[in-house]
This record gives structure tokens, sequence and C-alpha cells, in this order.
């Protein structure tokens, strides 16, 4: 059954693989799964057909027959367990890739997106210069823990799973923040992510996408 995802037409983030289908395709590509995409604008995304798939009119979504999903966390989640490669089989090592998953998205992204938008929306606010200090320790302190149970570690959990493919992607979103060079075992972590064969090819897709090479994934 064809497998359709939606992207942005035109990424904000001008080919970075920062947006939320790259986990989406990334996780596609480690389990070996063709995919399509349906690229939107941002005024499509709003569109009362979009938010029939999407309740809050974002990307990515996923369809595959009569299923869709929308939150890139559930898509993800739904390609490891339909297919081998993202989980192990081990039912306790599974537990914890899951619980991998949860982490990254809802205790390591808050505070790193917090801060992007911060820079995002509030650099002409009076209270700007003394609350990005404060969102900066947020995200550090989730940092130190982080690295701290990494320690030497390759990933997470012993062998790759879906739990680092969604870690790795919230730390990608601290590029030229200069916050994760302080990190050597997370920023290694991270290059070892993006030197898997499933993540360079997912990389490319999105980016063929925003240089107009190639207009789906
Ligand atoms: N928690 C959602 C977040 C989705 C999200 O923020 N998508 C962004 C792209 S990365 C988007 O569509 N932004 C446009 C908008 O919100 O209008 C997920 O993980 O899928």
């Amino acid at each position: 059954m064809t497998i359709t995802i939606t992207a942005f037409e035109r990424s904000p983030d001008r080919g970075k693989g920062l947006a939320r289908d790259m986990p989406v395709r990334w996780a596609l590509e480690e389990v070996g799964q063709p995919y399509d995409v349906r690229l939107l604008s941002f005024s499509a995304m709003k569109e009362p057909a979009h938010r029939a798939l999407h309740p809050f009119g974002q990307v990515p979504t996923y369809e595959e027959g009569d299923l869709a999903l929308f939150e890139s966390g559930a898509i993800v989640f739904h390609i490891a367990e339909r297919h081998a490669g993202l989980l192990p089989d081990d039912a306790n090592a599974r537990a914890r890739a899951i619980t991998w998953m949860f982490a990254a998205l809802s205790t390591v992204e808050p505070p790193i997106v917090e801060r992007s938008m911060a820079m995002l929306v509030e650099r002409d606010k009076g209270w700007y210069e003394e609350r990005l200090p404060i969102l900066d320790k947020r995200v550090r302190d989730r940092l130190d823990e982080l690295s701290g149970r990494l320690g030497d570690a390759d990933w997470l959990d012993d062998a790759f799973s879906a739990g680092d493919l969604l870690m790795v992607a919230v730390l990608r979103r601290l590029q030229g923040s200069g916050i994760l060079e302080k990190y050597p075992n997370l920023s290694a972590y991270v290059a070892r992510g993006e030197a898997r064969p499933a993540f360079e090819r997912a990389f490319e897709a999105q980016l063929a996408v925003f240089i107009g090479d190639l207009p789906t994934g």
C-alpha cells in the first residue's frame, strides 16, 4: 500500500532537515519503505482538506490506505511497530526504546523549541535579553542529564532504535546555537545518527525539495 506523507513546499529551515517530516522520512528509510510526499504551502496546511488529516494544520501527516496519522512521534512509532529495524524484539528493551521516544519529544524537545521560538519571535521584546539565558540554562540542564546518561555509549539503550532516531532529530534543532558543541559525546551521538545511510537518504530527499531538484521524496 502506498505511503504518503506531507511536508513543507518551502521549508523555513532552508533545507537543513529540521522540519518534522525529517524523522518520518528517516524512519521510512531505516525500514526500507518507499513513500510519496505531498508538498503543502503554509496556506494549504490551514485549509479544511488538510485539517481533516491534521487538526492543528501542520506537517507531517501520514496516509496509508484508510489510515491517516499526524504527530511525527506517533508516525515514527507506527512505522517502528509495523516494520523490523527500529524497535528491539525483546519486550523490555522495546519498552525502554519507546520510553526514549517519549523522552525525546516530551522532555528534551520542549526547552529546545521554547528557546528557538523565543529567538524567532521575541527578539524585539524588552525582556528578551533577560529571558534568553534562562532558556539556555533549561536546555543545558537537560543536555547535562542526557549527556551523563549516554556516557560513552553509541546509542541510548544498546542498539540504535526509534528512541535514538527521535533524540538525534530533536538535538539537531540546536544546530548553530553553539550549545551542543559543549557536549562532545552528544555531538558525536548526533554525528553517528547523521552518518547512517538511511538518514543521508532522508536528508537528501528533503533537501532536493528545497533546492527544487525533486518535487517528492
Ligand atoms: N508535535 C508535532 C509538531 C508539528 C509541527 O510543529 N510542524 C511544523 C513543521 S516542523 C509545522 O507544520 N509548522 C507550521 C505551523 O504550525 O503552522 C509533530 O511532532 O508532528
